[in-house]
């Protein structure tokens, strides 16, 4: 607990409220202190009004250099391999480089990095899982990525407490120009998808090289056109419930040693806590019951 902001109520040793109740009571409390602790009100002030935040201080400048080459270099991988995947069609130059987490290291570092999953704890509570992690490289002449909620197969409207919701590290700066991300602020609040005509209601987003932006899933959002020469890269970490079908299938790729050399959450994070999918009902066992209580609460 932080010193000088006072505890919430609690009602002590005469807690007589449902283990449940209270478990969820602590939750909220750990989000808070996280937030506190980190200095991270301002961007929750953001999440709120907008749906978005931009956040710096998080790792040094070389750090995103380096995610950026490597991103680059499985990308270029991939194209040798003829399974670059594009992201504007086949005549378009832009692509996805997909599975980052199995396939560097450094990535198992950059999705535990604390301010960011602090405030992804927020919005989507301490049990979501990593739906994928993604290089995005945009480049010039392709058409702009069409608006959408990070929400899809979700029938409107959508719920408030987002299904998924993403981090994306500015491995580039972003700006109109060079391709960076549209939003329309405050979207996240109408719970639909975006309308057609939409994006005359959007924005680029101004965010440093050296940053990430959070993105509630709700707010309607898309990668603008590049118009300079170059790449742009961004790379995604996509966060989604439990109850949502994981992108990338991470827990059947990710190792027993990288588990073992990162924090306990890494472990829940990749999926090896979840029930489901299974092939038998060993996940009915005291560990698996511990995700199939009800529940109210949107970070629970
Ligand atoms: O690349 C971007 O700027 C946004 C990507 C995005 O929103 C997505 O792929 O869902
Ligand atoms: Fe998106």
């Amino acid at each position: 607990m932080v010193d000088s902001i006072p505890s919430l109520e609690s009602p002590g040793p005469t807690d007589a409220r449902h283990p449940a109740a209270v478990a969820a009571h602590e939750r909220l409390d750990r989000i808070r202190d996280d937030i506190l602790r980190l200095g991270l009100e301002r961007h929750v002030l953001d999440l709120e009004l907008y749906g978005y935040t931009v956040l710096g201080d998080i790792k040094p400048l070389s750090f995103f250099d380096d995610l950026r080459s490597t991103i680059l270099r499985l990308g270029e991988e991939d194209r040798i391999a003829g399974r670059r995947i594009p992201l504007a069609g086949q005549q378009g130059k832009s692509y996805l480089v997909t599975w980052l987490l199995a396939r560097d290291r450094i990535f198992e570092e950059a999705v535990m990095a604390e301010k960011p999953l602090s405030l992804i704890t927020y919005l989507m509570g301490e049990s979501c899982q990593i739906s994928s992690n993604h290089g995005h490289v945009r480049v010039e002449g392709d058409p702009p990525q069409g608006l959408h909620a990070d929400a899809p197969m979700v029938p409107g409207p959508i719920p408030e407490a987002p299904v998924a919701s993403n981090i994306m590290w500015v491995l580039d700066d972003f700006t109109l120009e060079s391709g960076g991300t549209l939003v329309v602020p405050g979207s996240h609040h109408t719970r639909t998808h975006p309308p057609s005509g939409a994006k005359k209601m959007a924005i680029p987003i101004q965010a440093k090289k050296g940053t990430v932006i959070i993105f509630n899933g709700n707010v309607w959002h898309g990668a603008g056109a590049r118009t300079v020469s170059g790449e742009r890269v961004g790379m995604t970490v996509y966060f989604n419930r439990m109850y949502v079908r994981p992108q990338e299938d991470l827990n059947s790729v990710i190792s027993d040693e990288a588990i073992a050399r990162n924090p306990p959450r890494f472990a829940h994070l990749v999926g090896r806590n979840n029930p489901y999918p299974a092939q038998n009902f060993e996940f009915f066992n005291p560990k698996g019951t511990v995700y199939f209580g009800k529940t109210q609460d949107p970070k629970g």
